[in-house]
């Protein structure tokens, strides 16, 4: 019969499990280049492959895959790219980067997508933690930790082009952090928000409709710098964001359940898994 000698036992047991503060957070500057190039930040983060990282040190405390819906914003996306790949990784997260982009010009969708971007990775890893991440958004300090908690986060508290105030109650645009299991237990985002507004507020609703609480990391640390950019053409404001908003009867007809869509590509990049897919578009 086999016997197990010390030297059987895989790495991954004998490493111990990340400490709950990293011992590798810290100030950080940041920095939008135009000059910069994705070889750039490809040559900086070689740890990272197709996308996903895991730290040698520790056990992660949590997986956690980032969702970004995109759309014609190469620039940011370097720029985020070029941040949070160091950012996550000082974290010391098991993580991975997943783009969502939406094929064609018909209006721009990005609850959708979303919801697009979180069947997908579930296909790849049995993640425990989303971040839903707009691809313009740039977190401004490692202690705002890129993990869930009991309840859903809401990672934006401030950015600069608001003096890094709450916009109003309730707010919950920008980059949140949901469990694989309250993302499921609210049905995901809701799939009829085309254009630009009111699906971060219908997230909001769907959480309260489950008792859920919305919990912020504190005001100094949940600080974002947003890259300067114009309305999008293709995302202008949706007039019915007011009219289409969820109820308890809706969630369970309107969401992951009902997320129909076409995977176009699955392109596994050294940085992100770009998942190109067509979502249809306004009935
Ligand atoms: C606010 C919210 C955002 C969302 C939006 C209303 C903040 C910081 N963000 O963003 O979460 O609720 O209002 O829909 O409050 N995008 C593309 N290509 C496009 C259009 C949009 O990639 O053509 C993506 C991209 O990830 C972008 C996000 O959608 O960051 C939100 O669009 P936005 O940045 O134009 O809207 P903004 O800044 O008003
Ligand atoms: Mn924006």
């Amino acid at each position: 019969a086999a016997t197990t000698t010390a030297k059987d036992v895989p790495t991954v047991l004998s490493r111990p499990n990340c400490p709950k503060e990293s011992p590798l957070l810290r100030a950080v500057k940041l920095t939008f280049e135009s000059s910069l190039m994705l070889k750039d930040v490809e040559s900086e983060n070689k740890a990272v492959t197709e996308g996903e990282y895991e730290p040698k040190e520790c056990n992660s405390r949590q997986s956690v895959a980032i969702l970004i819906p995109h759309r014609h914003r190469e620039k940011h996306l370097l720029y985020l790219l070029n941040h949070l790949h160091p950012f996550l990784q000082r974290q010391q997260l098991h993580y991975a980067i997943y783009v969502i982009q939406q094929a064609g010009d018909a209006t721009f969708n990005r609850a959708k997508l979303l919801n697009v971007g979180y069947l997908e990775a579930l296909k790849d890893h049995n993640w425990e933690c989303f971040i839903f991440h707009d691809v313009d958004l740039v977190p401004e300090n490692d202690h705002n930790l890129y993990v869930c908690d009991k309840q859903p986060k809401h990672l934006v508290v401030g950015r600069n082009a608001t003096g890094y105030k709450l916009r109003y109650k309730g707010y919950f645009g920008g980059v949140t952090a949901l469990t694989k299991d309250q993302f499921l237990q609210v049905n995901g985002f809701s799939n009829i928000y085309w254009g630009w507004g009111g699906e971060d507020d219908d997230l909001r609703i769907r959480v309260e409709l489950q008792q859920m609480k919305i919990l912020r990391p504190p005001a100094d640390v949940a600080r974002y710098t947003m890259v300067f950019h114009k309305r999008d053409s293709g995302n202008e404001i949706n007039k019915d964001r007011c009219v289409v908003e969820s109820n308890a009867a809706s969630v369970e007809k309107d969401g992951l359940n009902s997320c129909s869509y076409k995977t176009l590509s699955v392109e596994r990049m050294p940085l992100y898994v770009n998942v190109t897919v067509d979502i249809g578009m306004p009935s």
